[in-house]
């Protein structure tokens, strides 16, 4: 799923693929959030899903690092695994995995931006594409 296709979001700013950071795979936009933003895939089948791997992007400079949660039907719901995005020394895309325990069911997936230091009016990384893994 291309993280630009996202069916609802908050404070999540689409935009087009720094040119430095452009490596292999880069597809569409990305889509960047500061600390609380979230976006939502609804209607999401987890069963038989074993993990997630992201496409995330870094921006020395720019982006803060943090977390990017995977929460069950709401910005405050289970967490079903989270991204640890680094503080970046350098301007990257690069592949994160989160392995799932035991999911099941259709959800609505939240992907919340998280902060290691909230208040700081940058976003924390950005996301280009979400493939769920059976
Ligand atoms: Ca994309």
């Amino acid at each position: 799923m291309q993280a630009e296709d996202y069916d609802e979001g908050e404070e999540v700013m689409a935009f087009p693929i720094p040119e430095e950071a452009s490596g292999e795979g880069a597809t569409g936009d990305v889509l960047a959030g500061n600390d609380g933003a979230y976006f939502v895939f609804r209607d999401i089948d987890l069963t038989g899903i074993r993990s997630f791997t992201a496409q995330i992007g870094t921006m020395a400079g720019v982006t803060t690092g943090g977390r990017l949660g995977l929460r069950v039907g709401g910005v405050d719901g289970e967490l079903l695994g989270t991204f640890e995005v680094p503080i970046p020394n350098e301007t990257s895309l690069q592949t994160y995995e989160v392995r799932l325990e035991a999911a099941s069911g259709m959800t609505d997936l939240y992907f919340v931006f998280a902060a290691d230091e909230p208040g700081r009016p940058f976003p924390v990384c950005f996301i280009d594409w979400i493939l769920a893994e059976q």
